[in-house]
């Protein structure tokens, strides 16, 4: 390996070598402190760099390329790019609660959040577009929320998200990934954080038998189909491309609450998890139930003969856990280590039939890129690119001169490195969680970026760096900021989402509202009309550019007002909306959509209601008078 870290040494900056004289452990510790140092405005302006083969300009009136999808980490939201301009299309929320849409507010966001709309944060890591036979089909977009343990799907038909569940029995959805092929029937996603199994107040302090488990959700329902129980946390996953497998990172397999127990073995695991052999499992009944939840869980533990898992050593406290897109290999990133580890799919039916002497057998390549590896993506070509945290690089490298260099073989397996600007987590090409990566566009979702942008005082926005790739050299081209935090991304091709320009009358988004108002003998594309039940006041109106169906309405002091808003304009883009005024109340009604939102007119007096979305001439007359009775 000596070679390898020359060559590495020549390719990195002496003000970077500075900063990472320490271990990777202690450096990842200090990250944050000894970043400062790193960012030095000179630097910054030296790294800096231009002129790729490829250009991110989309000329006026041109649509791009692709879809890019951000997770907005803890702001709850996703966040639609195009690319390459990096133009900010659209924001879905998603956990979070929206001023403008409604979302959280409305009868119809409610239903979907269930009782967790009580929430008003979340923390979304990893956005992932629906599969048929490897390739995105462009149904649907699922995505986490570490915070509150939950999976969101969002419909790309029109950009909504319209199921969420709340994963029982674990803490904190962190790794999320879909299954690939032969269609994504399954959710994979990983709970985190070890707690009580059940955690009812009983064995609080018995840390060694805190478990977490790993979570198969039904794409189409959104229920939870299994899970399967672990030992040692669960980090990051992916699935393969045949359906049969996924893999998961573990950087806590000590079973520690504290940081530096979590450090303490020099290795940690890889899960490898048997798709169908839990399946048959749960077929079986070879399942427990934990406490309330009726969810099959099958025990995957080292010491289960269920033959549902394998667990894999690895350098301590891996992180990432991708799989490349010629479906050959799941590579664990190292964090800590400064390698990556190529885990070779094809083996994984002789593991699981008792056939390899060791799990370690599967290993097929453990190349050393740098120093803090986290997560690796792909451009088609045989080229992989990681992510250096510390090193505040990506790396190109070789996926089978990586295998030859494990076999003993003396080749060079490192391509390139680049400087990004800094600290970066995820990285993502073009298509490279399909089998369709087409190896034009590399982001670097940084963590940080000090100098790169106006100060805007102490928090800064990040940094997502776009690097064409097109080429045999990787060039920087472009600079994005982001509010917190995009930790993922996933970019497809334009013509893999098919998007509707106005909403259906039936669409099962508003159904229950229609039914409502069924019941209520109400047409809510024809009546403008207020119905009565006891303190239930229900208020129907249409609205058609510029006016809504009524100019005033008429309620008591205490009343439970549901106000349903049809908007009648069959036109592209012509949304409108719908706020009273010192209540808190405000929705989005596009085109052909009913939306309905309700809260209790507490106060006696005038009212104004009015369209919040500019949507004629006279949008600011678009107004009525909501008059509440003492
Ligand atoms: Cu690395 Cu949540 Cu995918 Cu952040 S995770 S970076
Ligand atoms: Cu309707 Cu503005
Ligand atoms: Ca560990």
């Amino acid at each position: 390996m000596t070679d390898r870290n020359d060559e590495r040494k020549a390719l990195e900056s002496p003000g970077r070598r500075r900063f990472l004289g320490a271990t990777a452990a202690v450096g990842m510790l200090g990250a944050a402190g000894g970043g400062a140092a790193l960012m030095k405005s000179g630097e910054a302006t030296a790294a800096r760099n231009s002129g790729g083969a490829q250009s991110t300009h989309v000329p006026l009136g041109e649509l791009d390329e692709y879809y890019g999808f951000w997770s907005g980490g803890h702001s709850g939201e996703v966040r639609v790019y195009g690319v390459p301009s990096m133009r900010e299309i659209m924001r879905i929320p998603v956990f979070n609660h929206c001023s403008a849409s409604g979302w959280g507010m409305t009868d119809e966001s409610k239903r979907i959040m269930g009782d967790s709309w009580r929430f008003t944060n979340g923390d979304a890591h990893h956005p992932h577009v629906s599969y048929t036979e490897g390739s995105h089909d462009g149904r649907y977009l699922f995505i986490n929320d570490k915070a509150n343990t939950r999976v969101a799907r969002i419909r790309l038909d029109v950009f909504k998200t319209d199921k969420m569940v709340t994963v029982p029995n674990v803490q904190a959805v962190h790794g999320l990934r879909l299954q690939k092929a032969p269609r994504t029937g399954y959710v994979f996603a990983n709970g985190e954080y070890l707690i009580p199994q059940p955690n009812d107040g009983r064995g609080l302090d018995d840390t060694e038998n805190y478990r977490t488990l790993y979570s198969a959700i039904d794409a189409d329902s959104m229920e939870v189909k299994w899970q399967v129980l672990v030992d040692g946390n669960l980090d990051n996953t992916d699935a393969d491309y045949t359906g049969k497998y996924t893999a998961s990172t573990c950087y806590n397999s000590e079973n520690a609450v504290t940081l530096a127990g979590k450090m303490q073995a020099e290795r940690d695991h890889v899960v490898v998890f048997n798709i169908a052999n839990i399946e048959k499992a749960v077929r079986d009944g070879n399942f427990t139930t934990i406490g309330d939840s009726d969810v099959p869980v099958v025990d995957g533990r080292k010491t289960s003969e269920l033959n549902v898992t394998r667990y894999i050593p690895v350098p301590k406290n891996p992180h990432g856990l991708n799989t490349s897109t010629d479906g050959k290999y799941f590579i664990a990133n190292g964090k800590l280590s400064p390698t990556v580890t190529m885990i070779d799919i094809a083996k994984l039916d002789d593991l699981f039939a008792g056939q390899l002497q060791n799990e370690r057998d599967v290993v097929v390549g453990e190349p050393e890129l740098g120093l803090g590896p986290l997560h690796t993506t792909f451009d088609g070509r045989g080229f992989a690119y990681t992510t250096l945290f510390l090193d505040s690089q990506v790396v190109k490298w070789n996926m089978e001169n990586a295998v030859r260099h494990y076999n003993g073989e003396n080749v060079d397996y490192i391509v390139q490195k680049i400087d990004v600007h800094y600290q970066p987590g995820h990285n993502h090409a073009s298509l490279a969680e399909s089998k369709d990566a087409d190896g034009k566009w590399l982001f670097s979702l940084n963590k940080f970026s000090k100098d790169r942008f106006l100060p805007v005082g102490p928090l800064h926005a990040e940094c997502d760096q776009m690097i064409d790739i097109s080429g045999d050299e990787m060039v920087l081209v472009h600079d994005t900021p982001t509010f917190a935090e995009p930790h993922d991304a996933v970019i497809v091709r334009r013509d893999q989402i098919t998007t509707k320009q106005i909403w259906d009358r039936d669409d099962p988004y508003f159904a229950e509202t229609i039914e409502m108002a069924r019941r209520d003998g109400v047409n809510v594309e024809t009546d403008n009309t207020v119905i009565r039940d006891g303190n239930k006041v229900r208020v129907y109106m249409t609205s058609v550019a510029p006016s809504f169906g009524l100019s005033e309405f008429r309620v008591k002091k205490g009343d439970q007002v549901t106000v349903v808003v049809t908007n009648l304009d069959r036109i592209e883009d012509l949304t409108h909306g719908f706020c009273v005024t010192d209540h808190g109340v405000s929705m989005e009604i596009s085109p052909l959509q009913t939306s309905s939102i309700t809260f209790t007119a507490d106060k006696a007096g005038v009212y104004w209601y009015y369209c919040n979305w500019f949507c004629h001439a006279l949008h600011m007359e678009m107004a009525g008078r909501m008059i509440v009775e003492a």
